[in-house]
């Protein structure tokens, strides 16, 4: 099988600065498949308009949930094999709450955030690879487009604080289920852990002050699963 693998390329010493990539090239180096990277330079060329995405000997294939499905059918389920359909229930569960609500507080603390936004700005223009004499005017642009996704997504419309809390309380939820154990099930990590490293080192590698990324460093098991990972799939990265 080929496969490549297209991202944004890598920032803050993480693998990736999107959860959903780093979740994805987690995922391959726990399944221990050979892949190519290509770093995006322009908007991603998926169906979805988004990134991750891969080309599969041949054939394009975006989101990497169902990428993730996509391999585990296709190489014997190498990595989520072991799971119960109770414990596919409670990952699947966790996956939602990460992907679908806590990746918007990360977005606010990222593009949104007022007190941060020009912190953000130089991360920005890298990550989008524009002309510094560019870049102000590109990330206005950018910006006015996240605030406005914030506000259609609905969590957008509350106040700084209350969207602050709404991560926290995901992160404190995260955090109580994993306790002190190694790996979300059993003693092998599975495509969950590599979905909670990805979304946890995405906010504790923020390289900027803000009440979810302070929140989030004090679950230090957390802190540890998310090094456990790095450890294991990105020796060349951990700290
Ligand atoms: N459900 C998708 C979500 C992917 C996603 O939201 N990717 C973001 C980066 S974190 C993206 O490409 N955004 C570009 C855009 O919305 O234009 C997945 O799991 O791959």
């Amino acid at each position: 099988m080929s496969l490549t693998l297209f991202q944004f390329k890598p920032m803050f010493g993480l693998p990736n600065a999107s959860p959903f990539c780093m979740k994805l090239e987690t995922y391959l180096r726990l399944a221990g498949l050979d892949y190519n990277v290509v770093h995006l330079r322009n908007r991603p060329r998926s169906s979805t308009g988004k990134a991750p995405y891969v080309e599969i000997d041949g054939e394009l294939m975006a989101d990497s949930g169902l990428i993730i499905a996509h391999l585990e059918r296709s190489h014997g389920h190498p990595v989520d094999g072991k799971l119960t359909l109770a414990q596919r229930a409670e990952a699947l569960a966790f996956q939602r709450l990460m992907e679908e609500h806590l990746y918007w507080v990360a977005v606010y603390m990222r593009w949104a955030d007022p007190d941060t936004r020009p912190q953000w700005r130089p991360y920005m223009q890298e990550l989008l690879g524009v002309p510094v004499f560019l870049a102000p005017f590109v990330a206005r642009v950018a910006q006015r487009q996240v605030i406005k996704t914030l506000r259609a997504h609905g969590i957008g419309r509350h106040a700084p604080e209350v969207i602050w809390q709404m991560g926290i309380a995901d992160v404190q939820a995260l955090a109580h289920w994993l306790g002190g154990r190694a790996w979300a099930f059993d003693d092998q990590p599975t495509s969950l852990d590599a979905c909670i490293a990805a979304f946890i080192g995405n906010i504790v590698r923020t390289p900027w002050n803000n009440p979810l990324t302070a929140a989030t460093l004090k679950h230090t098991s957390l802190v540890a699963h998310f090094e456990r990972v790095m450890a294991r799939c990105f020796p060349e990265l951990a700290a």
